[in-house]
């Protein structure tokens, strides 16, 4: 479905008339990924997300695919074609994280989801922990005690070599640890109160494919306000942004949810570039990137936005991937309160009153993780008809992750395409996008991964 027309044209109108604005507005078709009034699973899709954030929960890959909890039935992955059951009640699962006041489900290029998660599988003792699941295989990351008095809580993030972020309270004692791990080692970045940081508390957001995590830190229970970091390695971290000294203002401190809300997005992208919110010294509120005192911004009050909290609960929602592009949240000055992309700062690529498949959008939440490389962007909206859906935004004339010869489909071209490329160094940007197997080259490894998903672009 194509946006409305009127406003693009008007928009355009208006960027004539200013001259400061984007001509090449980019229009967007939408998938619909997941919908409650879907009849295809037994249990139903009866709404998405949980808690105090209807819709939360939403990560999207370079191949667009969009992982996404569906209340009282569980985890799936989907396209626009197929929905694959990563962890449901029919797989043996019954508790995912209700309990705890803060986590977030994550996906990989290879569809692998993490998430926190119980089973009760075949009469054997529950299982509660960290896990990875593609549907049919799953690895249990790290135990978490139980539903009830879970010692993870937290944010789940999963790169593509397979490894998770999360953070683990140590022992029964008041201290977390921050880890990496792949299901068969954990790594310890570091601890809190002790040791060689001197963090109260921390709250893990992202995590790239070099192993940085971005984390809110508080350094002292004095703080009523985080500082941003990215822990690069055990013992070793970078600040991103200090309230008070770069900026007079940064994710402030809630003493029950941890930051200020439980959506707060802190995203790396691979180059291990940050994005965040922030008020700065002069005033002005809204995303930047950048750190140590290098920044960039990505829309700020001096864009023509007057708000960067989402409408209901103020959680900032900015992600940022490859080239510096980024997606977020925010409302206009003239009221227009939708998801934008960091190219195009006047036409959001969605808004609430925006049609959208047959109805009206009347709510929206752009997912944590809803912005991939390729531009696409996964939301959950509520529309005017009572329905719950989670969507997908395609740019127009988008190619997908395995269209390399940009004809529309996955095929022959494509092989054809990873062939004149044989022997590129997978160190070099450029070609790490085409080393699809991680073997450190573009080689016939490659090809047989393209083969195995010939067909449509998902
Ligand atoms: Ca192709
Ligand atoms: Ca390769």
């Amino acid at each position: 479905m194509l946006r409305k027309l009127s406003r693009i044209i008007s928009a355009a109108l208006a960027a004539v008339l200013s001259a400061t604005t984007s001509l090449n507005a980019v229009e967007y078709t939408f998938a619909n990924i997941a919908d409650s009034s879907d009849s295809r699973f037994t249990e139903g899709f009866l709404a998405f997300g949980y808690g105090r954030h209807p819709g939360s929960h939403i990560a999207l890959n370079d191949f667009g695919e969009v992982a996404f909890f569906a209340n009282l039935s569980g985890v799936y992955r989907a396209d626009r074609y197929t929905t694959v059951p990563i962890a449901t009640i029919q797989q043996g699962f019954t508790s995912w994280v209700v309990y705890g006041p803060v986590g977030a489900l994550s996906i990989n290029n290879h569809g692998q989801v993490s998430f926190i998660g119980g089973t009760h599988i075949n009469g054997l003792e529950p299982t509660y922990g960290v896990w990875i699941s593609n549907g049919p295989v799953r690895t249990l990351i790290t135990e978490a005690g139980n539903p009830g008095l879970p010692s993870v809580q937290s944010y789940t993030p999963i790169n593509r070599h397979g490894e998770v972020a999360f953070t683990k309270r140590i022992g029964d004692g008041p201290f977390t640890g921050m880890y990496l791990g792949d299901g068969e080692s954990n790594v310890q970045y570091f601890e809190s109160g002790s040791g060689s940081t001197e963090f109260d508390r921390f709250h893990i957001r992202s995590l790239n494919d070099h192993g940085g995590i971005t984390f809110f830190g508080q350094l002292s229970p004095f703080f009523t306000e985080y500082w941003t970091f990215v822990g690069v390695g055990p013992g070793l971290v970078e600040l991103v942004a200090q309230a008070g000294f770069h900026f007079e203002h940064l994710t402030p401190f809630d003493p029950v949810h941890g930051p200020a809300t439980e959506l707060e997005t802190l995203t790396i992208n691979y180059y291990g570039e940050v994005a965040f919110w922030a008020l700065s010294f002069g005033g002005e509120e809204g995303y930047f990137r950048g750190s140590s005192g290098n920044y960039s911004n990505i829309a700020t009050e001096s864009d023509g936005f007057s708000s960067f909290g989402h409408w209901v609960d103020d959680s900032h929602t900015v992600i940022l991937r490859t080239g510096y592009k980024a997606a977020f949240l925010a409302e206009t000055t003239a009221g227009v309160q939708g998801i934008f992309h960091s190219d195009d700062l006047t036409i959001p690529i969605i808004a609430i009153g925006d049609e959208l498949f047959g109805s009206t959008v009347l709510q929206l939440i752009l997912g944590h993780e809803g912005f991939n490389n390729l531009g696409q962007v996964a939301f959950h909206a509520q529309l005017a008809d009572g329905r719950q859906v989670i969507a997908r935004a395609d740019p127009v004339g988008m190619p997908c992750y395995l269209d390399l010869d940009h004809n529309g489909t996955i095929g022959p071209g494509d092989v054809g395409f990873l062939k004149d490329n044989f022997g590129c160094d997978a160190t070099i940007p450029a070609c790490a996008r085409y080393d699809f197997d991680e073997n450190g080259a573009v080689g016939p490894g490659d090809v047989g991964y393209v083969k195995n998903r010939f067909g449509l672009c998902p």
